[in-house]
């Protein structure tokens, strides 16, 4: 099984390249920024209180998304591999996750890890922003306050992966075809 995390703060570019990935690589893509999004959409208990949240620019509580992928994997039990986006984000999450996959017999492969200026952060998500109708994308506070807590309580997680040689930084700016080039030549020289 090909188990991926695609890493990186927010506006990175995780959800764009996943989108291509899976199809490349016939994984099943676990998002919880989209699960949690549709949540909202549907106006359901967790989502109304996942949303207080989010327009913060502040983390889910770790035991919501924790229940959300817990039943996303063992709602696909037939799947070759997951690619997962936005998660793990925080250590919590992170050793849940590890625990969770060793039940299926299985394990993280590969840990990739976008890397993106600041400055370049902060401008994709106001671009983004003027279309997205996303409540977290349209204040520039909210979307500072999503990248300090990137540094905060997500950071350490690609920390937690390294001491197992996981992780590979991958140059997060350029075209999204040359960034999607580097993470396949990355994922098929990690699968050889
Ligand atoms: P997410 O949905 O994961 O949103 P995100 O971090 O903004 O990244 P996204 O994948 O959408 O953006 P991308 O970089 O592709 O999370 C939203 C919120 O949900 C979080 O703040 C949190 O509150 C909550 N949440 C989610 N998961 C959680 C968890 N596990 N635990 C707790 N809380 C959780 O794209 C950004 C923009 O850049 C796009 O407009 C795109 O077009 C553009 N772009 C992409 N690649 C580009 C490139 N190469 N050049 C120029 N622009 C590019």
């Amino acid at each position: 099984m090909l188990n991926i995390i695609l890493f990186g703060p927010p506006g990175s570019g995780k959800g764009t390249q996943s989108e291509r990935l899976v199809l490349k690589y016939g994984l099943k893509h676990l998002s919880t920024g989209d699960i949690l999004r549709s949540e909202i959409a549907g106006q359901t208990p967790l989502g109304l209180e996942a949303k207080k949240f989010m327009d913060k620019g502040q983390l889910v509580p770790d035991e919501v998304v924790i229940g959300m992928i817990s039943s996303a994997l063992s709602k696909n039990p037939q799947a070759k591999g997951f690619l997962f986006d936005g998660y793990p984000r925080t250590e919590a999450q992170a050793e849940s996750l590890d625990k969770l996959l060793k039940l299926k017999q299985t394990e993280i492969g590969i840990v990739l890890a976008l890397m993106v200026s600041e400055e370049e952060l902060l401008q994709r998500l106001v671009n983004r922003g003027l279309t997205s109708g996303r409540s977290d994308d349209n204040n520039v506070d909210v979307i500072r306050a999503r990248i300090v807590e990137y540094h905060k309580k997500t950071s350490p997680v690609a920390d937690y992966y390294r001491k197992f040689n996981k992780v590979f930084n991958i140059p997060g700016e350029g075209s999204v075809d040359e960034i999607f080039e580097s993470l396949c030549a990355k994922i098929d020289e990690r699968i050889q």
